[in-house]
C-alpha cells in the first residue's frame, strides 16, 4: 500500500501566517514530512494541477486562488496517509467540516480553504512527482 499523500498549503494559509500552525496539527497527528518547498504557482503548473476539475464552473477562480501568492506543497508519509489526511483536513466546505478539523479551525469559504490533500493513492504519487524530482524524493525517502 502507498504511505504517501501530498498536502499543499494553499496561499491563504501563507498569507495568515498558518503555516506552522498547520504543520504542527500535521505533525501531531503523526505525519512525517518526506519533502517540502515554497513555490508561486503559474497558471499553466496550477491548471495542469487541478486538470480533472476544468469542466467545473469554480475552475477559473481556484486558479486564481491558487495563484494568488505562494504555497507550500510537503510530500507526507504515515500508514494509510492519503485516508488519515482527508480526515485530519475534514470537508471541502470547513462549514461542514468535522470539529477540531485543519478546515474547521482555519478555512474560511470552500474556496479559500486553507490545505490540499490527495484523495487516492494513485492521485498522490501523480501529485507528488508534479512537485518533487526523482532527486529531491530520493535525497528524503532513504530512511
Ligand atoms: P478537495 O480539495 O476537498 O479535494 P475538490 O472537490 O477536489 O475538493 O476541489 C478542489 C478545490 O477547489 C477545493 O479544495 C476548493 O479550493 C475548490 N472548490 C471546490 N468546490 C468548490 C466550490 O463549489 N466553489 C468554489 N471553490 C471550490
Ligand atoms: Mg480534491
Amino acid at each position: 500500500m502507498n504511505n504517501k499523500t501530498l498536502a499543499i498549503l494553499k496561499p491563504d494559509c501563507v498569507r495568515k501566517n498558518l503555516i506552522g500552525q498547520v504543520i504542527s496539527k500535521i505533525n501531531e497527528a503523526g505525519f512525517k514530512i518526506k519533502a517540502m518547498k515554497m513555490v508561486h504557482l503559474t497558471k499553466e503548473s496550477a491548471g495542469g494541477f487541478y486538470e480533472v476539475h476544468k469542466e467545473r464552473p469554480f475552475f477559473n477562480d481556484l486558479i486564481a486562488y491558487m495563484t494568488s501568492g505562494p504555497c507550500v506543497p510537503i510530500a507526507l508519509e504515515k500508514d494509510n496517509a492519503v485516508e488519515d489526511f482527508r480526515s485530519l483536513i475534514g470537508a471541502t466546505d470547513p462549514s461542514k467540516a468535522a470539529e477540531g478539523t485543519i478546515r474547521k479551525l482555519y478555512a474560511e469559504s470552500i474556496e479559500q480553504n486553507i490545505v490540499h490533500g490527495s484523495d487516492s493513492d494513485e492521485n498522490a504519487v501523480k501529485e507528488i512527482a508534479h512537485f518533487f524530482s526523482r532527486k529531491e524524493l530520493l535525497e528524503n525517502y532513504s530512511d
